[in-house]
């Protein structure tokens, strides 16, 4: 773990009135949630984003998709909350105003004990009708046996006999508007801004950085290895989010 001007850090969040934690899938990859484009292990290293995450893959092929977020589901379902959730939750507690916006579409932050989490790409928990956007209920607990490649036929919705989607956000799609207003909104009036576990190569949300620098936030990024913002940011912090994490909220908080 490379911290620089860790002192410096450490009263820049002592005295931040509002602190915005903008989290990709990295937060969760010490849950046991594959990242989407770390080499080899990444998801669209695996599988094609094409025929797996846009809205014509869906119209294509309804059944091989439904399969397959049904198995992303069940790895998110089985998956436990990390040090990285946890230490983002105790933040919230810590600092006057704190807001999370997520990329991630799993529940993890909710689970690690964060309240209102912006999910700018939807969650893999709330599918909706594509006619309707009714949310469908899914069934608690676990699903059924997961299976990677099985083809699993779409419900209907319950109101209107629609055909049911999953409730992401794929390439092409607009972001659910109050979420991304939400996202803008807090990224223009917080003082310390937090891109955590990213590649922040997915646009809009990338676009939230770059944002709360121009607007004069401090901002910080913590990654595991580099993307093309560490030499933008304010501090850079090197290492894994589930040590980076509590390790930093111990330092600025330190219990009594
Ligand atoms: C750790 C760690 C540890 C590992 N600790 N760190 C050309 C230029 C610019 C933009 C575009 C373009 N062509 C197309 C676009 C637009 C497109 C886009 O940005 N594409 C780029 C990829 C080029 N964007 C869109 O299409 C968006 N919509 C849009 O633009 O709409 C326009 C519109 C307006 C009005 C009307 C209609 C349309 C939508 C984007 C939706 C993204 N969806 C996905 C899939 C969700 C569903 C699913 O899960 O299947 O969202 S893609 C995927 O990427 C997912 C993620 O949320 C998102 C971001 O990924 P993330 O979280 O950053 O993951 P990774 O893997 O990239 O990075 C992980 C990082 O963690 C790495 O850096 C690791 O090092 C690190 N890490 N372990 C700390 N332990
Ligand atoms: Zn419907």
């Amino acid at each position: 773990m490379v911290i620089q001007n860790p002192g410096s850090l450490v009263d820049r969040l002592r005295l931040a009135k509002h602190v915005v934690v903008l989290t990709g899938v990295g937060v969760s990859a010490e849950s046991g949630i594959p990242t989407f484009r770390d080499k080899q292990t990444g998801i669209w290293e695996q599988f094609s984003a094409e025929e797996l995450a846009t809205p014509e893959a869906y119209q294509r092929d309804p059944s091989m998709v439904w399969g397959w977020y049904e198995w992303r589901r069940s790895i998110a379902l089985r998956a436990q909350p990390n040090a990285a959730h946890r230490a983002i939750a105790e933040m919230a507690c810590k600092a006057p105003r704190m807001t999370l916006v997520t990329q991630n579409v799993d529940d993890l932050h909710e689970r690690g004990g964060s309240r209102e989490v912006v999910h700018l790409h939807g969650r893999l928990t709330q599918p909706v009708c594509e006619l309707c956007r009714s949310l469908f209920p899914l069934r608690e607990g676990t699903n059924d046996q997961p299976q990677l490649g099985r083809r699993i036929e779409p419900p209907r919705c319950h109101s209107c006999g629609g055909r049911i989607r999953p409730g992401v956000v794929w390439f092409g799609e607009a972001l659910p508007e109050s979420e991304w207003t939400r996202a803008q909104t807090a990224t223009c009036t917080c003082d310390v801004f937090f891109c955590i576990g990213t590649s922040s190569v997915v646009y809009p949300a990338a676009s939230l950085t770059r944002s709360a620098m121009n607007m004069g936030a401090v901002t910080v990024q913590i990654n595991n290895t580099s993307t093309a913002l560490d030499s933008k940011v304010s501090f850079n912090l090197r290492g894994p989010a589930g040590v980076v994490l509590p390790a930093l909220v111990k330092d600025v908080w330190p219990a009594i």
